[in-house]
């Protein structure tokens, strides 16, 4: 291990990379320009603004799609190692099938590579991040096991046009925030609020397109192209309320094997995890269902799932405390993963908040969640793809400074102290953008972009330049940070 440490200030390892993400949806705009189809985010916005804190839409957002020279500057000013972005599924196939291929959108994202390349910035590319193609949302999205063949059909081309640049691909992003928030609630596309039965086949169908698309890498590119796949999987940190009453300990475990472990378990272990088959049978059965609202794999889905991670992609913002609330035979009259799991979630009022009211500041529970997970999967490769802080369009971020500062010194103590492969750090974001369902109304970006200007003009912000002076020392001071 390169580990240094002079005083106050400690030395990230020599080969630790250090990026920034962005998604398509969220900062290209260009919603129906040069060919592309309609996604379900365009559909959503579209039709239910009301469901956006400000009825926005990304139809323009950051204009990336006509601006990406200007964005891609100021990442070879940052000098990041790489730069993660998605590749929007309509903007290739705009009906979603490979019958009709859009190949102004499949030249912009080569143009992307090329000009990437040229500054020896690795692409770190997510396949689908949320803009599913509108018709196959309308065939019932990701409830409907059709979806496996559509996206592998989509997948492969883009391993055929664009594998040669790519050596880290991501195939979908955060599935248990699309099944949270798309499929148990109206808050994120589709808002199909099916509780309780949308959030355990949405993760069913999540789980089968993702090892069909790692399979096809596997056999068909990795001989030529030689790079790694993996599933993006997002977790709070889960903390007992109470840490010696054992019910909450319990409690908190149990929570994260239904959110983490709902993913992690069938692609390193085989299966869901036990406890969730245990509580989602019995109650489904003590409910009057017909058959389990959890879906069942067959011994060849098992295998086929399995192994299917070549690294470990992780986003982490924030954490939670944990209580049980009621033992899982009572309260049957709710359905929801929820009442599965017989939990509440609160938070320590000592964790400072943020702008936005989801994202508080917790910085070991980034340590905890890497330590979890090297010890439930048997220490996988790391990749943190995703982590980053709320305000509302400060200039000086002193909080976002602060935020990032404390979870980087946590993942340095997880490689030093804990002896975790953590093999990166993507920040979210290098630039404002449309943050879902709160619209433009939270900002992430470690540069500002005035929506309300022509030009969209992008301004650095302090933390932008902190960020850029720590890829450049490779040091960061964690004296206050323990
Ligand atoms: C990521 O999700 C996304 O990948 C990224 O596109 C997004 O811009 C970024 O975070 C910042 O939000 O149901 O109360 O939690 C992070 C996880 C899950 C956080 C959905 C916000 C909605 C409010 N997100 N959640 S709540």
């Amino acid at each position: 291990i390169n580990f240094v440490s002079f005083g106050r200030t400690d030395k990230f390892p020599d080969n630790f990379l250090f990026g920034v993400a962005t998604s398509a949806y969220q900062i290209e705009g260009a919603w129906n320009q040069s060919g592309k189809g309609e996604s379900m985010w365009d559909w959503f916005t579209h039709n239910f603004p009301e469901r956006i804190q400000d009825t926005s839409n990304a139809d323009i957002a950051c204009d990336s799609y006509n601006r990406y020279e200007e964005d891609v500057s100021f990442l070879k000013d940052l000098n990041v190692s790489f730069y993660r972005f998605s590749i929007s599924w309509p903007r290739i196939f705009p009906n979603g099938q490979n019958n009709r291929v859009n190949w102004e959108g499949v030249n912009y994202y080569i143009a992307v590579f090329k000009l990437l390349k040229e500054f020896n910035i690795e692409p770190v590319v997510t396949l689908y991040h949320w803009d599913l193609p509108q018709p196959l949302n309308n065939l019932g999205g990701w409830t409907n096991p059709l979806l496996v063949d559509y996206f592998a059909n989509y997948v492969r081309f883009c391993y055929e046009q664009f594998g040669q640049y790519v050596k880290y691909w991501i195939t979908l992003n955060e599935p248990q925030t699309t099944c949270i928030n798309g499929y148990s609630s109206t808050e994120f596309a589709p808002g199909y609020n099916i509780k309780g039965l949308g959030f355990y086949y949405c993760a069913y169908v999540h789980l089968l397109a993702h090892a069909r698309a790692y399979h096809i890498y596997k056999d068909e590119f990795y001989e030529t192209q030689q790079g790694k796949v993996s599933i993006d999987l997002t977790m709070r940190w889960m903390e007992p309320l109470n840490k010696s009453d054992e019910s909450h300990v319990l409690a908190a475990e149990r929570t994260l094997q239904f959110t983490m472990g709902l993913y992690g378990h069938p692609l390193y272990l085989g299966d869901w995890p036990q406890i969730v088959k245990d509580n989602v049978d019995k109650r489904s059965e003590l409910q009057g269902y017909a058959r389990s609202r959890l879906p069942k794999f067959t011994s060849e889905q098992i295998d086929f799932i399995k192994g299917t991670n070549d690294y470990f992609a992780l986003n982490y913002y924030t954490s939670n405390l944990v209580y049980p609330t009621h033992d899982i035979t009572e309260d049957l009259n709710e359905t929801s993963y929820g009442k599965d799991m017989g939990v509440s979630l609160s938070i320590d009022s000592s964790w400072p908040s943020s702008t936005s009211s989801w994202l508080y500041n917790v910085p070991y529970g980034l340590r905890s969640m890497i330590n979890w997970v090297a010890e439930q999967y048997d220490n996988p490769e790391i990749f943190i793809l995703e982590n980053g802080f709320a305000d509302l369009h400060t200039l000086d971020d002193y909080d976002r400074i602060n935020y990032l500062n404390g979870h980087l010194c946590h993942t340095l103590r997880a490689i030093n102290e804990d002896k975790r492969t953590v093999i990166g750090y993507a920040l979210w974001s290098l630039m404002d953008n449309f943050e879902w369902s709160d619209g433009y109304e939270q900002s992430f970006g470690i540069i500002a972009v005035d929506f309300s200007s022509v030009n969209l003009t992008r301004t650095v912000r302090a933390s932008y330049e902190w960020y850029k002076n720590l890829i450049e020392s490779r040091t960061i001071d964690c004296e206050d940070f323990e």
